[in-house]
């Protein structure tokens, strides 16, 4: 039976252990939203982690809706994510980017020229962003134009051949959390007429060719994708999440992917209140389709953690909060340690406080 310490292969790639740590934005990159040296110092204390899913990453600039979260589309955010791998692989640990587009998340503060968000279809999110004036309603998108979406598919595979360059092990799609994958995956924000609308399989398609492109420049094992099937963060929803996600699963799982990364319930949220979908059920369809391994993720303790990995199928848990404020979170947990309180107030924004200042367990 598998503990959370024990080590797990994808083919040549072998991370120590079984604690993930999720992808986490904390709006702390440097002009041009480059990854800084600070960033490099804060992934590199957590280099225990069987393995770093780095913070949500644009592909492309109008991939952004929040301040100061790093991109992957020019060549000295490239170089800054160098700096990173570089440190964090120094130190014994494994890397993975989070490949993102916020889609209709997002302000025209952020946009190239000031032009409206782009969605897969024009429907408002009751959403704010924060903006230079503050808080502001996220605005109408604009839909993309059929071309524009498999444009967009060739702006991810470029973004995965930047993260290549810049050294990282894996990659992740961003699938989950109202974002641009998930606006087409979900009928509440997809309203299309054409081959990216309408049936599962039609909103499926956008998420299936962004991972075929990543495919081309990522052999499948180091590969991972993120869903969050109920989760309503960012004014989401779908009429039938059992049906749509596990299509998605199976799909995915064919493709032979590294990872399957669940957010069960609402992000950041309850874990139960939505029924609506069976989460073992979605880990056992991916693998029987040919997906590798399955991780989980949301408010996972310790020894919920351990219980997922020995009886509910799952081989990798995602750890958020906890991660944030523990360095040392493989050896706290190893040994028994308490931990540390996190700091809601320096989530994000700002520089080393509540971000590389945590202390590790006395010895
Ligand atoms: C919190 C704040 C900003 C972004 C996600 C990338 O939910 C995020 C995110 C979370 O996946």
């Amino acid at each position: 039976m598998a503990s959370l310490f024990d080590a797990v292969t994808l083919d040549d790639l072998k991370l120590a252990n079984r604690m993930v740590m999720a992808p986490l934005t904390r709006s702390r990159a440097g002009a041009g939203n480059v990854p800084t040296d600070l960033m490099a110092t804060y992934y590199t204390q957590r280099a225990s982690a069987g393995l770093i899913i780095t913070e949500a990453t644009q592909v492309c600039p109008e991939g952004q809706g929040y301040l100061a979260t790093p991109g992957i589309h020019s060549a000295d955010q490239v170089a800054g994510w160098k700096k990173v791998n570089e440190q964090v692989h120094a130190a014994g640990g494994k890397t993975c980017l989070q490949l993102w587009h916020v889609g209709r998340i997002s302000h025209s503060f952020f946009q190239p020229n000031g032009a409206a968000p782009v969605a897969p279809s024009a429907i408002q999110p009751a959403m704010k962003a924060y903006t230079d004036k503050g808080f502001e309603d996220c605005p109408m998108p604009r839909a993309l134009e059929t071309a524009e979406v498999q444009a967009l598919v060739q702006v991810y595979k470029k973004a995965a051949q930047h993260a290549k360059e810049a050294g990282f092990d894996l990659v992740e799609v961003h699938g989950a959390n109202g974002y641009l994958i998930d606006q087409f995956l979900r009928d509440k924000t997809n309203q299309r007429t054409d081959v990216y609308g309408g049936s599962i399989e039609n909103r499926a398609r956008f998420l299936m060719e962004v991972v075929r492109a990543v495919l081309e420049v990522y052999p499948a094992h180091r590969v991972g994708c993120r869903i969050s099937p109920v989760s309503q963060f960012n004014d989401i929803d779908d009429s039938n999440p059992a049906a749509l996600f596990g299509y998605v699963a199976q799909e995915l799982g064919r493709l032979k992917l590294g990872y399957l990364h669940i957010i069960e319930g609402q992000t950041g949220g309850s874990r139960d209140a939505d029924q609506r979908v069976d989460f073992a059920g979605l880990r056992a369809a991916f693998k029987q389709a040919g997906g590798r391994l399955t991780m989980v993720n949301n408010g996972y303790t310790k020894e919920m953690a351990e219980s997922a990995l020995s009886s509910g199928g799952a081989d990798l848990v995602a750890f958020g909060v906890p991660f944030l404020a523990n360095p040392d979170l493989v050896e706290r947990f190893r040994q028994g340690h308490a931990l540390n309180t996190p700091d809601q107030s320096t989530f994000y924004g700002g520089g080393e406080k509540g971000y590389t200042d945590y202390p590790r367990a006395a010895a």
